[in-house]
């Protein structure tokens, strides 16, 4: 699979704003990669393919996840958590992505993990900061991402759980540690 193949098959699954975001998450995952010695392919890959899931209605993601081996806690957490771990499941299975760094990027996209990769922290952050994001605290830890990527992705990790926490919403227990990893 390569970029130019992806790009086609994101253009079918995902439109207007959507798709936006997306090529933002890939110019901000490029940009990323190169700062921080990370494979430009892979960042590329995993980036453009990230929210490939995003659009698909919430039954059908779950009946993705119920007949997958992701982790079944997520059932019982928000959908919005859903559409990384289903979509690393229907691109190996569809498109026999096979490149587990990519795939766990994708994975992990939305709620982090301890130990991330350096792919994974770069996807991670890069959905986060990507030029079309302007919600609060998004300023510094762009700034961050230009200097340390650890203290970035920690930044992002915090302003979320601190974001979920003031709404009194349930924090999946991957984004505690992750954060808990960097800290
Ligand atoms: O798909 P995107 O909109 O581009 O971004 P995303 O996949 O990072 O989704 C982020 C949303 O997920 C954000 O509004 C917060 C929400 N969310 C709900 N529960 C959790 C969570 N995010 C994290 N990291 N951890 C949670 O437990
Ligand atoms: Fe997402
Ligand atoms: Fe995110
Ligand atoms: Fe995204």
């Amino acid at each position: 699979m390569d970029y130019e193949q992806a790009v086609q098959i994101v253009r079918q699954k995902l439109k207007g704003p959507r798709l936006e975001h997306t090529f933002g998450v890939v110019d901000a995952a490029i940009e990323l990669a190169e700062r921080y010695g990370v494979n430009k392919d892979q960042a590329k890959l995993a980036a453009i393919f990230h929210d490939y899931a995003k659009l698909m209605p919430i039954n059908e993601l779950r009946e993705v996840l119920l007949e997958s081996n992701e982790d079944e806690r997520l059932l019982s957490y928000h959908p919005e958590l859903w559409h990384g771990p289903a979509a690393a499941y229907l691109l190996s299975k569809d498109y026999h992505i096979s490149d587990v760094d990519v795939l766990n990027s994708i994975r992990f996209h939305t709620t982090g993990r301890s130990n991330m990769t350096l792919l994974e922290k770069v996807v991670f952050l890069a959905d986060y900061i990507e030029p079309g994001r302007n919600f609060p605290g998004v300023d510094e830890t762009r700034n961050l991402a230009n200097t340390d990527l650890n203290a970035a992705v920690l930044q992002a990790l915090s302003n979320t759980i601190a974001f979920l926490a003031q709404k009194k919403r349930a924090i999946f227990p991957d984004t505690v540690e992750a954060y808990n990893s960097l800290v």
